[in-house]
């Protein structure tokens, strides 16, 4: 590895280099990769090998090119070199069983800000503008060839720290889990179990004073209230297209969001906890029953807005579905009679097609899987 991809670029430039001098022009480009830049972590879906010679090897290329763009400059030679993402090549498949190939096309491609990957033209036609005189006062540089890594720019990267979704399995900590999952985000997840009661623990008091589910913990602060941390994780992962930009299609976005917190949440409140809301025992079992008439009326009304809709905002996916999958789920773990919803079963559907839905629901062991 090392010999192929360090000394073999180092030979080559060191054999064309004096006729190079002599000529007073030259320009070499050489093949780095995203792995070499030091911005772009070892993923290993659908790429089971390690990876550490290959990066040094590659980060190495990147310190030769600044050093030879240095020593040559003097005499009229430009070093730069190109940085590619993911290409598919005879090798990709040699070094994988199909299926890995797969995997590895599909997360590539998801953590591509152009969603797609490259083909061979488009990083031969880079290095052919490095070569080029359109590229004569340009040296020492490395050109990164990536179709826009989200990985490269996410906060990772740029040295912010990881994000932390506090959360227990099921509870409406699920709908910020899919989000983080679906915008790419580097996150850990703190498991805070409510129903072992560990929301009231002091640790957990610590970072949310109110004792509820979910909390974010940022670079800035801890955010509280499932609307802010949508809210929030879109706007702060915007290739992955989880709220509009335009501004009413935002708001409306939010309007529903704040509909399934303020209304729809609390009704189900009225049914698992019904001593918040009465201290006399013996009205425990009206609030209940009230709550589940409640409930259904609210689960009808959100079936009849998805009429017609693909997803809750129409046409886009947003962090307002995997929201109203939460609610989903709680109807039918109260025994709801959800199946008789198509409209509201059908997106429950489709947003369960979704992989880093999947991915989430499998990790939490929800029983949306169970069919
Ligand atoms: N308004 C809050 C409500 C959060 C909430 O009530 N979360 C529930 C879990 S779904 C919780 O923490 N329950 C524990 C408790 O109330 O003690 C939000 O939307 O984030």
């Amino acid at each position: 590895m090392l010999d192929v991809d360090l000394k073999g670029v180092f030979y080559c430039a060191q054999a064309a280099a004096p006729q190079m001098i002599r000529q007073a022009y030259g320009k070499i480009v050489n093949i780095s990769s995203a792995l070499g830049t030091g911005t772009t972590p070892h993923n290993t879906a659908g790429s089971p090998a390690g990876s550490s010679a290959y990066a040094s090897a590659k980060a190495a290329v990147i310190q030769l090119t600044k050093t030879l763009a240095r020593e040559l400059g003097p005499h009229g030679i430009n070093v730069n070199c190109v940085a590619p993402g993911t290409f598919l090549t005879p090798l990709t498949g040699e070094t994988r069983t199909p299926a890995e190939v797969a995997e590895h096309i599909a997360h590539r491609t998801k953590t591509v800000v152009l969603n797609r990957l490259g083909t061979l033209e488009e990083l031969a036609n880079a290095v052919l503008f490095l070569a080029s005189d359109e590229a004569s006062y340009i040296t020492g540089h490395t050109l990164y060839v990536d179709g826009g890594r989200t990985d490269r720019c996410d906060r990772r990267a740029r040295g912010l720290p990881m994000l932390t979704l506090y959360y227990s399995p099921g509870a409406c900590s699920l709908a910020p889990h899919i989000a983080l999952e679906e915008a790419g985000a580097p996150y850990a997840l703190q498991l805070v179990s409510i129903p072992k009661g560990e929301q009231q623990a002091p640790e957990y008091l610590s970072v949310n004073p109110r004792g509820k589910i979910p909390a974010l913990r940022t670079g800035e602060g801890v955010l509280t209230e499932n609307v802010a941390i949508l809210t929030y994780i879109a706007r702060s992962f915007p290739q992955a297209q989880l709220l509009p930009e335009e501004p009413i299609e935002m708001a409306r976005c939010i309007s529903h969001m704040a509909w399934l917190s303020n209304t729809v949440h609390p009704a189900f409140t009225h049914i698992v906890r019904p001593e918040r809301f009465a201290t006399d025992e013996a009205a425990h079992a009206n609030l209940k029953a009230t709550g589940r008439q409640n409930i259904w009326k609210l689960l009808q009304e959100l079936d009849a807005l998805l009429a017609g809709r693909e997803w809750v905002l129409g046409s886009r996916y947003s962090v307002a579905d995997p929201y109203t999958l939460v609610i989903y789920g709680w109807g039918k773990g109260h025994g709801m009679p959800l199946e008789q919803l198509d409209h509201y079963t059908a997106l429950k559907d489709r947003i369960l097609r979704r992989p880093a839905v999947r991915r989430v629901l499998e990790r939490e062991e929800s029983r949306l899987l169970q069919g």
